[in-house]
């Protein structure tokens, strides 16, 4: 039997979030952090998305607005015409379930009835009153994720007495507000929000200390691909984050504390999460006698 800590319930799909889900970052956006522009068009992000369930991916979380640090709001309209073709698209050609990364409840409404499964929500069900009654009428997943401020200032000047303990009570908060809302938890993934109103420090010390999540029971949804901590460690743009994302990512696996990979490079994050589930598989049989083999 399923561990139901690991169940996510999202519509009509069960996801088993073990070892790790991945999910394949489409942003159709003309300004996101690290590919803005490049499948700003819905042609594009669809194929782009086609792409990720090619090399692996296990969903799709599809955004019209930037969260990157400074970036503004889009207004409605422009991200439901950059949103809900692409979803629709998606949905019915990708063959795993669509997340779309939105905090307006209008666009979660048409992008589900266009048949998306999970609304990441980067504000966790507070940027707009009407959030929780979508996903709940639904009976979508969704991600409540962490965040210090807005991404219009978050990065100004974060400030923590103790990062970990005030993410983990946000999140613990924020899990219970959905429930007195009518979400079940089963259809509920919490995320610590990297990079989200945090220093680099912060960003480590979360990460570092991330199996302090599993004590909400539920999985969590972990977004450290490319990101800005991660250039600051190794002194490298962009382009060169890769084996970095990856090391970050299998961390937290090896705590147990990071269900849904939320990554752009989809082939490689699944390479590893098939050699951390084969190490994983090695280290729980029983130890084989000594032989004289030699294994490489
Ligand atoms: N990070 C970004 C956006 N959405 N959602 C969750 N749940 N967790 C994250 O860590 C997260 C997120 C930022 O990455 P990206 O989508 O590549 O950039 P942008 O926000 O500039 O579009």
């Amino acid at each position: 039997m399923t561990d139901p800590r690991l169940r996510w319930l999202c519509r009509d799909r069960t996801l088993i979030a073990a070892p790790a889900l991945v999910m394949g970052i489409v942003n159709v956006t003309p300004d996101s952090f690290s590919d803005g522009g490049r499948f700003a068009a819905p042609d594009a992000a669809v194929a782009h998305g086609l792409g990720l369930v090619a090399e692996g991916a296990d969903l799709l979380d599809v955004g019209g607005e930037s969260t990157r640090p400074g970036a503004q709001p889009v207004p409605l309209d422009e991200e439901l015409r950059r949103v809900v073709p692409a979803v629709r698209e998606l949905a019915a050609r990708a063959g795993v379930p669509i997340s779309v990364d939105t905090s307006k409840a209008e666009v979660a409404r048409k992008a589900l009835a266009a048949g998306a499964h999970v609304i990441n929500d980067v504000t966790a069900l507070t940027g707009d009153a009407d959030m929780g009654a979508v996903v709940r009428d639904f009976g979508a997943g969704v991600v409540l994720m962490h965040m210090q401020g807005t991404p219009a200032t978050m990065q100004v000047a974060p400030a923590y007495a103790d990062v970990v303990a005030e993410v983990t009570a946000f999140l613990e908060a924020r899990l219970q507000a959905a429930l007195d809302l009518g979400i079940a938890g089963e259809q509920v993934v919490l995320d610590p929000g990297i990079g989200f109103g945090k220093t680099a420090g912060h960003n480590l010390e979360l990460l570092a200390r991330l199996g302090h999540l599993r004590r909400l029971g539920r999985p969590v949804c972990l977004g450290v691909s490319r990101k800005g901590f991660l250039g600051r460690v190794l002194a490298r743009p962009l382009e060169g984050r890769l084996a970095g994302s990856l090391a970050a990512a299998c961390f937290a696996l090896g705590r147990g504390a990071a269900q849904v990979l939320r990554v752009h490079d989809v082939a490689a994050t699944r390479d590893a999460v098939t050699v951390y589930r084969a190490l994983q598989g090695a280290a729980d049989r029983p130890a084989a006698p000594p032989s004289e083999e030699n294994g490489r």
